[in-house]
This record gives structure tokens, C-alpha cells and sequence, in this order.
């Protein structure tokens, strides 16, 4: 047994400038420390990110009093707490708070403290923190959804769909995987150019060019996937996440143009696209609180393309209950702040697997240096990582240490299955 000692936490700032909680646990004089991240399109029922709201210093968004909290009675509640036994740590901060979504400690803090518990734990008993979750044997790597173009709210283009990505689908190794994505972006960089347009970056370091239209930005893919070498659909594929929430107004979507229309006029032009362009993954297609629409796009898409539920899930097992029973999805992304504590995001995962889902473990928007989420993805069996584009350190340091993994793996690495 490892009791902790104390907990410290404290404001940093995010890859967004914004502030958010590090905390750090600590066993006598051994200590792990976790960095919370912070997203921009967020779902209702994501568990509660506390900021000082009048707190005119940083503009409402500090974090000085859920870090005070923690450092004032968190620390002293947790003291003498069996560092490796996550489950009753979580349920104590889980108590301690006492409300539905997280609201008094804020999930912020928690969810800061858990995952520092978390690897604390692996580090005490020397095993590398992917070790450390569901799988014991076995591991497998995960495919990554990159990023390439930002949209949405994660850029300033006026591109209705938030997230246009690539996945590796035939890729052998993560490394080659990487190196397939690579060999795309940089394709797409000399084809933006070209077109003279700025090739800086959005929020998940994807291309943030002056594009408007979907199609537009689905063209583009399709040049730099063939530019690369390389055939869409086959050794590439392109996957979206609309971040529909953003874009619906009384039961009707603008997720196509500025224009808002039905589900079943969405849908239709939906399976254009999914047929033009072969797309293989679309993650919020539809609102959070829709589950008729997309119980319909799931039984028009047949289960031929991987349906994700991000803001409809939350990461959250009641809503994923209801999910299930409404074939609403077939697969989940799994955001750890979403609902908050380590413990809490594996009952997900493990539930998703029970009834064949996908999950797809996720980075948020405004992220840091913090890579527990590679972790998160080989330890859990996760068939693939969304952690943005081969840009910007806080999005490149998980695939990095995806990479690290692998090669401490050696020979006995695999890929995980995609659809
Ligand atoms: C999403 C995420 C991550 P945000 O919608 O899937 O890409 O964005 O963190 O802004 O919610
Ligand atoms: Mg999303």
C-alpha cells in the first residue's frame, strides 16, 4: 500500500492561452502530475468545467478557486488514501462533490487529481501507465484520425463541418500509420499554397485555410490523398466530425451550407457525400438531444460507415444506454473531461465493447503536453486516438508517445481492427 501524502494543484494554461488545473499527487516524495483539457464545442451533458466567472483578472476564466478547493480540503480528504486503489479515490471525489454533472469541485479538478492518481499508481509499481488500465496482454496500437482541416468552431473559415480528418486504414504499424498521414499533410500544404491561401493552422493544428464550402475542403483531401500516392478509401480514408449541435436551429440543420434544412433533406445529402467522397467515419452528425435522426442515418448508412457519438455520449454510460437501445451509433468517443474521473470513462469503455462498439479515445481542442490519452487508447483496446494534426506540440506529443509505445512493445505490437 502507497498512501498519498498530499495533493497540490495549480493554475496553468492550456494550448489555447486559457487557464486551466494541473494537479499533482503525491506519495512522501514520489509525485505524478496531470493536466486538464478544455473543449470549445461542448456537449449539455458533459460533466461541469468550474471557472471563476467573476473573476475579472483573467476575464472570468481562471481556475483559482477549484484550485484552492483542492489544495485547501481535497488534499486532506484524500490523505492517507491507497494510491492504487483508483475506484475508491474517484468515488470519494465523486461524493465529495455530490452533484449530477460535477458542479461543486468542478470536473476540472477531479478529473486532475484522477488521472495524476492514475499515474502515480503505474509509477510506484514501475509499469509503463498503459499497463495500467483494461488490458493486460496483447496490446494493440490505434489507428489515428488526424485532423487536416479545422472548421467550425475551431477556426475562423466559416467551414460548416468542424473536423475533415484522415485515418491510415491499412497502415501495419503506428509508426507507418504516422508517416502516411505525413506524406498527406504535406501534399495538402503545397496544394493550399499553390491555391494562395494561408497555411497556418487552427486550434487542432489542422489547415485553417479560407474555405467556406464542405465540398470544397473534401476536394482538396482527395487531391492531396492522390498527390501523396496513395488511393481515398483504400490505403486513406476520410473521416468528419460535424459537431452538429452548433449548427441546428429548431430540428433543422445548416450543416451542408448556411441554409438550415430537415434531418431527412441532411440525410440525403449526407450519402452524397459519403458516396462521392467515400467517407468512412462522420462523429456527430446530428444534434445531442436528436435521437430520431440519427437512428435514421443509422439505418440508411447500414452500418457502413462508423457512426460516432461525441456530444450525444458525452462519455457518459446512461446516455450511452439509451444509445444502445436506440441504435442511435456504433461507435463512441471517449473524452475523459467529459464526464470526469478515470474510473468513471473505463465503465464507458468497457460497456461500449460489451455491445460492439468502437471507441475512439480524444484529445480536447484547447489540450497541453499532458499524453495520458495514448496511454488511455492502447490500455483500453481503443481501436483509435483523435488527437488532432502532425501540428503543434500538444497534439503531436501524444502521437509521439504512441510511437515510444510501440517501440517498447517491439515485435508482439499489432494494430488495432478498424471497420
Ligand atoms: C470534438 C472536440 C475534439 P472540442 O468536438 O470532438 O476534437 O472538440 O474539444 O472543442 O469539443
Ligand atoms: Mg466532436
Amino acid at each position: 500500500m502507497s498512501k498519498i501524502t498530499k495533493v497540490i494543484a495549480r493554475q496553468v494554461f492550456d494550448s489555447r492561452g486559457n487557464p486551466t488545473i494541473e494537479a499533482e499527487v503525491y506519495c512522501k516524495n514520489l509525485s505524478a502530475s496531470s493536466i486538464c483539457p478544455s473543449g470549445a464545442s461542448t456537449g449539455t451533458y458533459e460533466a461541469y468545467e468550474k471557472r471563476d466567472k467573476t473573476n475579472k483578472r483573467y476575464l472570468g476564466k481562471s481556475v483559482l478557486k477549484p484550485v484552492s478547493y483542492v489544495n485547501k480540503v481535497v488534499s486532506k480528504r484524500l490523505k492517507n488514501q491507497n494510491v492504487h486503489n483508483q475506484e475508491k479515490i474517484d468515488h470519494i471525489l465523486i461524493k465529495l462533490d455530490g452533484t449530477k454533472q460535477k458542479t461543486k469541485i468542478g470536473a476540472n479538478a477531479i478529473l486532475a487529481i484522477s488521472m495524476a492518481v492514475k499515474k502515480l499508481s503505474a509509477k510506484i509499481r514501475k509499469i509503463p501507465l498503459y499497463k495500467s488500465f483494461i488490458v493486460k496482454k496483447n496490446f494493440k496500437l490505434p489507428y489515428p484520425l488526424m485532423n487536416i482541416i479545422n472548421g467550425g468552431a475551431h477556426a475562423n473559415n466559416g467551414l460548416r463541418i468542424q473536423e475533415f480528418m484522415i485515418r491510415p486504414d491499412k497502415a501495419k504499424s503506428f509508426a507507418e500509420g504516422v508517416r502516411i498521414c505525413f506524406l498527406v499533410i504535406n501534399s495538402l500544404r503545397t496544394l493550399i499554397k499553390k491555391m494562395g491561401h494561408s497555411t497556418s493552422v487552427g486550434d487542432e493544428g489542422g489547415f485553417a485555410p479560407m474555405i467556406s464550402d464542405n465540398e470544397n475542403a473534401l476536394k482538396l483531401i482527395v487531391q492531396a490523398i492522390k498527390k501523396a500516392g496513395f488511393t481515398n478509401g483504400k490505403e486513406v480514408s476520410i473521416c468528419l466530425d460535424v459537431a452538429a449541435n452548433e449548427l441546428i436551429k429548431k430540428r433543422k440543420y445548416s450543416i451542408h451550407s448556411k441554409k438550415f434544412i430537415s434531418v431527412d433533406q441532411s440525410i440525403q445529402k449526407y450519402l452524397k457525400l459519403i458516396k462521392k467522397y467515400k467517407i468512412k467515419s462522420i462523429e456527430d452528425p446530428f444534434g445531442e438531444n436528436d435521437w430520431n435522426a440519427w437512428t435514421k442515418f443509422v439505418n440508411k448508412t447500414k452500418n457502413k460507415v462508423q457512426i460516432v457519438g461525441d456530444d450525444l455520449f458525452v462519455t457518459n454510460l446512461e446516455r450511452l444506454k439509451v444509445g444502445f437501445l436506440n441504435l442511435s451509433a456504433n461507435s463512441i468517443l471517449i473524452k475523459l473531461n467529459q464526464i470526469g474521473t478515470v474510473t468513471e470513462t473505463l465503465e464507458v469503455i468497457k460497456f461500449a465493447h460489451l455491445i460492439g462498439y468502437k471507441t475512439i479515445i480524444s484529445h480536447r481542442s484547447g489540450d497541453s503536453e499532458d499524453t495520458f490519452i495514448a496511454d488511455l487508447a492502447v490500455g483500453t483496446d481503443s481501436n483509435q486516438i483523435k488527437t488532432g494534426s502532425l501540428a503543434r506540440s500538444e497534439r503531436v506529443s501524444k502521437y509521439n508517445q504512441l510511437i515510444r509505445i510501440e517501440e517498447e512493445l517491439g515485435k508482439s505490437s499489432k494494430m488495432n481492427k478498424v471497420i
